[in-house]
């Protein structure tokens, strides 16, 4: 029986083998580099002004200096809060790179661009408001104007705080983004904060998160979890070819080729 069952993975491996060797994908040393994007899995803005109200549910994410009345008065501060599922990143992946992306929506932008700290304490998207917000943790950058479209944060401090949540020893609680100056007094023409997209948003593309992982072939190829990459891996993989994501090896959502290619380099390897 098992040897029925060999035979005919043969067969149609003998079809797909050659579209692997095709393949682009990169395979070196046994590591796989991905690229894996989240969207924000739940986000709000908490408001000096309103302490012990939640806007959890707004599409919109307001970050303001405490003159943010207009005419400068002081209205206090906004700031927001951003957090990413980090769910089925292979625990072995290594990190080498992170971006945040937070889409700016008013078209009037405050000309410093804001600080990004890791939040430290937990929070929730409906419950949290300015008294009891997560304190501003680690610094891990300065986040540049733009308008209308995404600012961009290319960290490598949110890498770090991106592999202890992976690696389960920093708790993920998202990011916290704060004027840089939160005591700046702008002109009167508005330059006193900045509105985010929220993911409430049906108009505009929300924060989202890129990582960019390293992860040992072998793990990703060992779609049974058993710890070796064998016969059972390569059948789910041939199962599921074309037809959904049961056999993706490198995570971009689908069963193909370069699936098929990584599994195959990495054939009878242990993932450690
Ligand atoms: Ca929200
Ligand atoms: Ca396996
Ligand atoms: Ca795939």
């Amino acid at each position: 029986m098992m040897h029925r069952r060999g035979t005919t993975a043969c067969a149609a491996l003998a079809v797909l083998v050659a579209c692997a060797l095709i393949s682009e994908q990169a395979v070196l040393a046994g590591e796989v580099e991905l690229t894996l994007v989240r969207y924000a899995a739940r986000d709000t803005q908490v408001m000096e002004k309103y302490p012990d109200e939640n806007f959890g549910t707004l599409p919109l994410i307001r970050v303001t200096s405490y003159h943010s009345g207009w005419e400068g008065g002081g209205d206090g501060r906004s700031r927001g809060l951003f957090a990413f599922d980090i769910s089925g990143i292979p625990t072995q992946a290594t990190v080498t790179g992170a971006h945040l992306e937070l889409y700016q929506t008013d078209g009037i932008i405050y000309p410093d661009g804001f600080s990004v700290y890791a939040a430290l304490g937990d929070w929730t998207e409906y419950g949290v408001n300015w008294d009891t917000q997560p304190d501003a943790g680690l610094y891990v950058g300065h986040l540049p104007n733009a308008i209308l479209e995404y600012l961009v944060l290319d960290s490598t401090a949110l890498a770090s705080v991106a592999q202890q949540w992976i690696d389960g020893v920093r708790s993920n609680d998202g990011i916290k983004v704060q004027f840089v100056d939160e005591y700046h007094f702008g002109n009167p023409n508005g330059v006193r904060g900045d509105t985010f997209a929220s993911r409430e948003s049906m108009e505009w593309p929300h924060a989202r998160l890129t990582l960019t992982v390293e992860v040992d072939a072998a793990c990703l190829a060992d779609l049974n979890g058993n710890g070796v990459v064998d016969q059972y891996d390569l059948g789910i993989l041939l199962g599921w070819y074309g037809l959904g994501d049961g056999g993706d090896v490198d995570r971009d959502g689908d069963t193909d080729q370069n699936d098929l290619g990584i599994l195959l380099s990495v054939y009878g390897q242990t993932c450690e």
